[in-house]
């Protein structure tokens, strides 16, 4: 049993786990990013969190819940690490078993992501390897001298007695500084080498990311090029959302750790299961086929109501309608499955892909190849839909099923298996608690009901009569469309609230709901002051 002092106990299992994750990098250069161990768990704790937790996560970290998860992971297990250390310290076997379960942990994890093989169990391996050998050597191995306590030697008393100088004391204090220093030069040295192989390995794995070719994709032209945008679709109001959101304002959301590269050369996709003409595709045969452009709409499902998880983009692809033509579903495969490299997948009605709206597979976003986080090389988009039953990005199969059958990602998750988009509104100035000039003040924002359309927007202060707002033009009822009204503030406290209508007449409802399971509802809401 080592006699070592629980600070450095603590210190010498939290060595053990950066020398763990550490080293397992740049194994995963070889492995690929997903393999590496707080990765592949944090895609673990991803998919496997209750619901609600993951709604508070976004509700308080928004979109950087992806940072917080990892720095929560991280924390969790530098505690958890110096609790082994201690362990460690009283009995080295505990130590490492618990080093062998996290690696245990971290296999699994690597293990079960979509798309992994064997290999994939190496970085964790490697790590749990290391992390053990380190753990040992401070405890029992070649670093135990220097991990020695630095108990105060007592002067001899005799020494005392004479009253002089007490031999041999000052000599063995400074023992004991330099067994501290000695400790703290190995975890420091361990540490440091840890972290620089992690960061190395980290930075290379980067490097093996596809922008290049990305970069090298050129668009085909398009044969039914998008409908322009007519003047005046952006009212060219300070702080309105434009028509087009550029791609790099564009929202991001998904739940892939680490964004999926995949090599527009060895893409595929595969149209299978109930079809009675299986199709599979390469990145140059869809290319080759004839590609539509539009204006469309994207919305996400955890949009509250007045949030910004909307984005307008002008979208380039093959319509999955043509496709679905050519594989001939089979009766009753009423759902088809897009199924993402990551293993991530939704599920859209057939019926909607064939009913004759632009649902794309779409290779190119704004002008350009689609960016790599917004699905590169090829993705789905279809007008109308929640983008978690219909948006796969990095999509690789498309698989013909039923509703009965088979359940998409986010649906055992708690969230509705069909998801039409709701009629909703948005102020975007003026902006909550924003202090203004008495007179008038231009009220806009935007409102949407994809594939339906908008027929009107109102606007109404302090539960006062609705007006109607002027809309702008838009290119389609597949595009949000942005509205204004001109308010003659009066000097006070006052409320605006904003509704829209849509084409087939339906007004969204003032009843606030939250957005699971299928979309929030509720009237946008924006308190100002009038001075
Ligand atoms: N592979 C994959 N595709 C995905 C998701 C995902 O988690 N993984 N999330 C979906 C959701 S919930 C939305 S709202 C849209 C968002 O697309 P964007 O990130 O390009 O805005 O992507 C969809 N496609
Ligand atoms: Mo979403």
């Amino acid at each position: 049993m080592s006699s070592m002092s629980r600070g450095r106990a603590a210190l010498a299992g939290v060595t053990a786990a950066v020398v763990a994750i550490g080293v397992a990098e740049p194994v995963a250069v070889l492995t690929g990013p997903r393999s590496a161990p707080l990765i592949a768990v944090g895609g673990l704790v991803v998919d496997v969190v209750p619901e609600p937790l993951k709604q508070f996560a976004i509700a308080v970290f928004g979109t950087y819940d992806k940072i917080a998860l990892l720095v929560g992971t991280a924390v969790l297990l530098a505690a958890i690490a110096a609790l082994l250390g201690v362990l460690a310290a009283r009995r080295l076997r505990f130590g490492l078993a618990g080093i062998a379960a996290f690696a245990a942990l971290g296999v699994a994890a690597a293990l079960t992501r979509a798309g992994a093989d064997a290999l994939d169990a190496l970085p964790s391996l490697v790590g749990g390897a290391l992390g053990a050998l380190t753990l040992w050597a401070f405890v029992a191995g070649p670093l135990r001298e220097a991990a020695a306590p630095s108990t105060p030697p007592s002067p001899p008393a005799a020494a005392l007695a004479r009253d002089e100088a007490p031999a041999g004391w000052e000599p063995q204090e400074a023992a004991g500084d330099e067994s501290r220093r000695r400790f703290l030069r190995g975890v420091g040295l361990l540490a440091g080498t840890a972290a620089v192989a992690g960061l190395g390995g980290h930075w290379l794995a980067g490097r093996r990311g596809v922008s290049a070719a990305r970069e090298a994709v050129r668009l085909p032209t398009p044969v039914a090029p998008a409908p322009p945008v007519p003047a005046g679709a952006d009212l060219a109001v300070d702080r309105l959302a434009p028509f087009v959101t550029p791609n790099r304002e564009f929202y991001r959301i998904d739940t892939a750790l680490v964004v999926p590269q995949v090599d527009p050369a060895t893409w595929r996709l595969r149209i299978h299961g109930r079809v009675r003409r299986p199709l599979e595709l390469s990145f140059d045969d869809l290319l080759a086929r004839p590609m539509v452009e539009r204006h469309i709409t994207l919305a996400c499902v955890s949009n509250e109501v007045g949030g910004d998880l909307i984005g307008n983009a002008r979208w380039l692809g093959v319509p999955i309608r043509e496709l679905l033509d050519e594989v001939e579903p089979e009766e009753g495969a009423d759902q088809v499955v897009g199924r993402s490299v990551d293993g991530w997948t939704c599920g859209t009605p057939t019926a909607v892909l064939r009913d004759g709206r632009d649902a794309l597979l779409a290779v190119g976003m704004n002008g350009e190849p689609l960016p790599v986080e917004h699905g590169f090389p090829v993705r789905m988009v279809v007008p109308g839909l929640y983008g978690y039953v219909s948006a796969c990005k990095w999509v690789t199969e498309l698989e013909l099923t039923s509703f009965a059958d088979f359940d998409a990602y986010w649906v055992p998750r708690g969230w509705s298996a069909q998801g039409p988009i709701k009629t909703e509104s948005r102020i975007d100035t003026p902006r909550r608690r924003d202090r203004l000039t008495a007179g008038p003040v231009t009220v806009a924002g935007v409102a949407w009901a994809q594939h339906r359309g908008i027929r009107r927007v109102e606007v109404r202060v302090d539960d006062g009569p609705w007006h109607e707002a002027t809309l702008a033009p838009t290119v389609s009822v597949d595009t949000w469309v942005q509205w204004s009204w001109r308010w003659d503030a009066t000097p006070g406290d006052h409320t605006l609230q904003v509704r829209a209508t849509d084409a087939a007449g339906e007004t969204q409802p003032a009843q606030r709901r939250p957005v699971a399971p299928d979309g929030a509802t509720g009237w946008h809401t924006v308190p100002v002051e009038v001075g």
